[in-house]
């Protein structure tokens, strides 16, 4: 089990994306559950490849065959994640994006596929989102939570953004507000008047549970 999770994870660092596709496949023949094949395989690949380019020894090119590998993989997994989940009903509606300026989409889409997986209805409104457009989106949908993912120190500062415009819209009432993404925190979060922080898409769907109870 270990082993092929360690393949998964290197076949990342190869940059070989049939390959993590296969593996992936295998895995899931094999009945490791689809968030392990993410936390252990998937996920450590992608860390050691975002290590390998801080350090200079790997270029962008390199980051982006590692994402065609992840997002390969990610086609098997969703349809598993989604469908062990059991939804009895919609605990609410959620707006979610990548903040503007930052097109990094693969923990935010998994943080999406896992609330719809456990009931939310979710707009997932993509990558490099201008802050009208999440405005405009929880107006029209009437959301009452508002997911906020950010992968650059430099586009963090976009989610305090998006806060003080809903503040300004009048909407900040309506709608909580969860932030996330490799360099954000809790701190972080506390900060500009977020109402939560999760680190990962199962904390995701904690959170977002917690907020809409304290809501109703
Ligand atoms: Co970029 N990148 N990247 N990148 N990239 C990082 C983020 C980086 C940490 C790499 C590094 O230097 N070590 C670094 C950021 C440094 C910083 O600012 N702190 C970086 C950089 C610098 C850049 C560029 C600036 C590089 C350049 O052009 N010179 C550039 C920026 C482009 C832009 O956005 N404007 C860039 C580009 C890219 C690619 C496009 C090539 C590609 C993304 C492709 C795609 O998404 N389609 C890419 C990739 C792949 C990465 C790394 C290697 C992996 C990201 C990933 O997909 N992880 C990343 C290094 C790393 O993270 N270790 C890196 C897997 C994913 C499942 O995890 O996204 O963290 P993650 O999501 C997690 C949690 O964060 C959390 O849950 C998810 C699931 O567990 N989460 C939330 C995420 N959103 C959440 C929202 C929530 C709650 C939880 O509530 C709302």
């Amino acid at each position: 089990m270990n082993d092929l999770l360690n393949q998964i994870s290197q076949s990342l660092v190869d940059g070989d994306p049939d390959a993590t596709f296969s593996l992936t496949g295998q895995a899931l023949s094999a009945g490791l559950e689809p968030l392990m094949i993410i936390r252990e395989g998937l996920m450590p690949g992608m860390n050691i490849v975002g290590d390998f380019f801080a350090k200079g020894d790997y270029f962008l090119p390199d980051l982006i065959i590692a994402a065609e590998g992840m997002k390969r993989a990610m086609e098997l997994l969703e349809p598993e994640l989604s469908a062990r989940q059991q939804v009895v009903e919609s605990p609410g509606t959620v707006v979610m994006g990548t903040v503007k300026g930052d097109i990094h989409e693969i923990g935010k889409s998994l943080v999406a596929t896992m609330l719809s997986a456990n009931g939310f209805k979710v707009y997932d409104l993509g990558v490099d989102v201008p802050i009208s457009s999440f405005i405009a989106k929880i107006k029209e949908t009437q959301a009452n939570l508002v997911g906020l993912s950010a992968l650059l120190t430099t586009t963090m500062t976009v989610q305090r953004e998006v806060i003080k415009t809903l503040v300004a819209e009048g909407l900040r009432d309506q709608v909580k507000v969860m932030v996330g993404g490799a360099p954000v925190t809790r701190g972080w979060a506390e900060e500009i008047g977020a109402d939560g922080y999760a680190e990962d898409a199962m904390g995701a769907v904690a959170l977002a549970r917690r907020l809409v109870s304290i809501e109703s």
